[in-house]
């Protein structure tokens, strides 16, 4: 694919025309006036048989949106220069927008070369285009009215083809359209210059919050199954009508892709003076934005309208006002607000930085996988992966040398709990997902009923078993703490409940009064039913428990701030 690009009148179509024999001036208005108004577009075998298609734009700066439109995912040019008038203002025009574009590829065509000498205008263009994008462009005189030099022109063509460097066709799409209209029959066709992947009928893409289904691809004038990047595409639609579509519009391939109306970008040079709001183009889109300037080439965008922008996108940034543009590469689609003093200069800092996926996603910490590639970048190789999450490398070490400080602190605050719950260290960490906290709790601790313990004593398994006979009877009735005889016989002595205390499994009250975790809570709501204040007698009714049980509970209960002991030894809750 190729785009022409030259000021106005200075044969672009004619030279289109003698190459593929397609007339790219569609509209009747255009043929009349002898203008290109709006986007041609033509197609051809090359001698060798490789076939190139061509967008042919508008010269007059009054349709330079449309020119901007047609040259958006086009990596090549075809600079046309009129022998007889030379390097113009157009030209000037569209030669700025390729180089702002980062277009690398060019041929110089000097057309009307049966009007007057080409070597002149050759001379000077080539020596323009040499401090552009372009480099060193190949130049051909031709002249579209006797045929002379046309051949020399599809022959330069195929070289240049020859050096593009291969489009990813693996890539997702993201299928900038650049018209739609509806076809007797068929419904609503949308055409766009395939860059990257490709289309097959039955694809499922997304146009804006919905789902659209191809029909039906047509490359060239003929129908196929597949069509690969680069090309230009027609689509037949299913799930759209075609009042609700318009060039500029997208199609992209499912949750390849977010949009956002944020972007920080990094211009090629350190402007003059930049204007508060510019449009920003890319592929056949152009999107009002307001600038706010970080620092040196550093530049934050507010788009007026949302755009599916990636990392390493370039944008082409115009201000209509001045004829001017400026280009610039997208290098945060999700970017920190900037509210401290001196955040600008360090957010420019960082942008400027040259490590990008790593250090992007150190700063962002943990992120969604598919949100990270969707933002354009690359999952850097020692990046932490658990489940759908992405991790910055060396952050569950971190995070796990972390947990121990959280439940130890959790415990000092509520030491009647076997741990803190999985949320709450969740928010300690400031991790989005609780299946994160799994992965950075290590030993001694460990995930027990939805909490953090303590499991340095995993305990025997015949100790287990008894601790658990204990337990279920403490859950039917909370306050029968087992008696001496019963521990014996369970074989559970010192060492044993000592262990199953440190599991967060067992509370010990006082010296050989082991009630379950939790039954603060309990004996509290039962006290919380009495009479205040109230003797420990009372209590004792309430928990339905003996002296032996409740006089201790009782001043563990003062002890740990839950009941207030009076002078005349009746307690109420604190
Ligand atoms: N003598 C001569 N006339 C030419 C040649 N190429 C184009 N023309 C004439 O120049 C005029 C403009 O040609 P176009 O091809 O329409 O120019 P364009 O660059 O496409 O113009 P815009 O699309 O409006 O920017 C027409 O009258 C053409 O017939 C050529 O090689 N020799
Ligand atoms: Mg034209």
């Amino acid at each position: 694919m190729i785009a022409t690009a030259g000021h106005v009148d200075h044969g672009k179509s004619a030279l289109v025309r003698a190459l593929t024999g397609m007339e790219p001036d569609r509209w009747e208005e255009e043929r009349r006036r002898g203008l290109t108004i709006d986007l041609g577009f033509a197609w051809t075998a090359l001698p060798s048989g490789r076939r190139l298609a061509i967008v042919d734009v508008p010269g007059h700066e009054r349709f330079i949106g449309n020119m901007l439109a047609g040259i958006g995912s086009v990596p090549a040019a075809l600079v046309v220069v009129a022998a007889d008038d030379g390097w113009s203002a157009q030209t000037e025009e569209h030669v700025a927008v390729l180089d702002a574009l980062g277009v690398r590829h060019a041929l110089l065509a000097v057309t009307k070369a049966d009007l007057a000498d080409a070597a002149p205008a050759l001379a000077d263009a080539r020596t323009r285009l040499a401090k552009t994008s372009m480099g060193e462009v190949p130049g051909v005189a031709v002249s579209s009215l006797t045929g002379d030099g046309v051949p020399a022109v599809a022959a330069a063509l195929e070289t240049l083809l020859a050096t593009l460097p291969a489009p990813d066709r693996e890539a997702p799409v993201r299928l900038w359209i650049d018209r739609a209209f509806t076809i007797r029959g068929a419904g609503t066709v949308v055409t766009g210059t395939l860059a990257a992947g490709s289309v097959a009928a039955g694809d499922r893409l997304r146009l804006g919050d919905r789902d659209v289904v191809v029909r039906g691809v047509q490359s060239l004038g003929a129908p196929v199954e597949r069509a690969d990047a680069t090309a230009r595409v027609a689509l037949n639609l299913r799930g759209a009508a075609v009042d609700e579509l318009a060039r500029g519009d997208v199609l992209l391939t499912p949750g390849a892709f977010r949009s956002t109306d944020v972007a920080d970008v990094v211009l090629d040079a350190e402007p003059e003076r930049l204007p508060a709001e510019l449009v920003v183009h890319i592929g056949s889109a152009a999107v009002a934005a307001r600038l706010r300037p970080l620092e040196g080439r550093a530049l934050r965008l507010r788009l007026a309208d949302e755009l599916p922008l990636r990392v390493g996108d370039r944008l082409l940034l115009r201000d209509p006002g001045a004829r001017r543009v400026l280009g610039a590469d997208v290098r945060d689609v999700d970017p920190p607000e900037l509210r401290r003093r001196g955040s600008a200069r360090r957010r420019a800092a960082e942008l400027a930085g040259e490590d990008g996926a790593g250090a992007d996603l150190a700063r962002r910490r943990v992120i969604r996988t598919g949100d990270f590639t969707a933002m354009g970048w690359p999952v850097p190789d020692d990046a932490e992966r658990i489940g759908p999450w992405l991790l910055a490398p060396g952050l569950t070490g971190e995070l796990a040398g972390r947990v121990p400080h959280v439940v130890a602190r959790y415990r000092q605050l509520r030491p009647l709990e076997p741990g803190p719950p999985v949320d709450v260290v969740r928010r300690a960490l400031d991790l989005p997902d609780a299946e994160l906290v799994a992965a950075v709790v290590r030993p001694p601790l460990a995930l027990r009923e939805g909490r953090v313990v303590v499991a340095e004593a995993d305990l025997p398994p015949a100790v287990q078993r008894s601790v658990d006979t204990i337990r279920v009877r403490l859950a039917a009735d909370p306050f029968a703490a087992p008696e001496a005889g019963d521990l014996v016989a369970a074989g559970l002595g010192a060492r044993e409940l000592a262990a199953a205390v440190r599991s967060g499994q067992l509370l010990r009250i006082a010296e050989g009064i082991y009630l379950a975790p939790g039954v603060d809570r309990v004996a509290r709501e039962r006290l919380a039913g009495l009479p205040a204040p109230f003797t420990v007698s009372q209590a004792r009714q309430a928990w339905g428990t003996t002296r032996r049980v409740a006089v201790p509970l009782m001043e563990w209960l003062d002890a740990h701030g839950i009941t207030l002991r009076l002078p005349d030894s009746t307690r109420r809750l604190r």
